[in-house]
């Protein structure tokens, strides 16, 4: 597969996985796994282009591991907008983290923190290359916002690590944040 092809089927197997499961007839479990074999048929994909783009996913946005009935099971690491219990443990996080987005957001933020809209947390960088990338993904100007994460993390905030890195947290007060770097 070309690197368009397997974008494409990324998108889409995000979609199934994340956000519209019920629409391709599957049903995740509570911690949003599916089966290989069903996912495989409601996509009409070939299993090595899945194994694929599971492995060559610049994010590794996807888990596959051996389910307790013997079969292989995929589901994604994380932003779901279904309900799902990922039974991440918390995690101490570091000092900094980091959030990008785009600069039309700027005063909305300032003024009330960050909220996870449609996804169950509000997603958070551990560097600020990827929270630029990020933010770049909202098409123009970006900011960068440093999250005092250790701060928040003492003050009784939980913050759970996804299986790809990315650190997760039900919101962040404003006064965590701070525009800039
Ligand atoms: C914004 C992608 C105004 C927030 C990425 C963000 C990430 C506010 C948007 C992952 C706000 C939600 C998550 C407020 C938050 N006022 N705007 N008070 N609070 N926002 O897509 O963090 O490709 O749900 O800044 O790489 O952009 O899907 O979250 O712009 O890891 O694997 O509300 O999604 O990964 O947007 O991205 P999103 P996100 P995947």
């Amino acid at each position: 597969m070309d690197h368009r092809a397997r974008v494409r089927l990324s998108k889409r197997m995000s979609l199934a996985l994340r956000h519209e499961p019920h629409r391709l007839g599957l049903t995740p479990d509570r911690a949003g796994w599916v089966a290989v074999d069903d996912l495989l048929a409601a996509l009409r994909v070939g299993r090595d282009a899945l194994d694929e783009v599971v492995a060559e996913c610049d994010k590794q946005r996807f888990a596959v591991e051996r389910g307790p009935d013997g079969a292989d099971r995929i589901r994604a690491n994380q932003g779901h907008s279904i309900p799902v219990e990922l039974e991440l443990p918390a995690e101490v996080p570091p000092e900094r983290l980091y959030h990008g987005t785009g600069a039309a957001a700027l005063d909305s933020i300032v003024a009330t923190g960050l909220h996870r809209g449609g996804r169950h947390h509000v997603h958070l960088s551990a560097d600020v290359e990827t929270a630029r990338r990020v933010g770049a993904r909202r098409g123009g100007p970006t900011v960068i916002f440093t999250v005092a994460a250790a701060a928040m993390a003492r003050d009784g905030h939980l913050f759970h690590r996804s299986a790809n890195g990315v650190w997760l947290t039900e919101a962040v007060p404003a006064r965590y944040l701070t525009p800039g770097r």
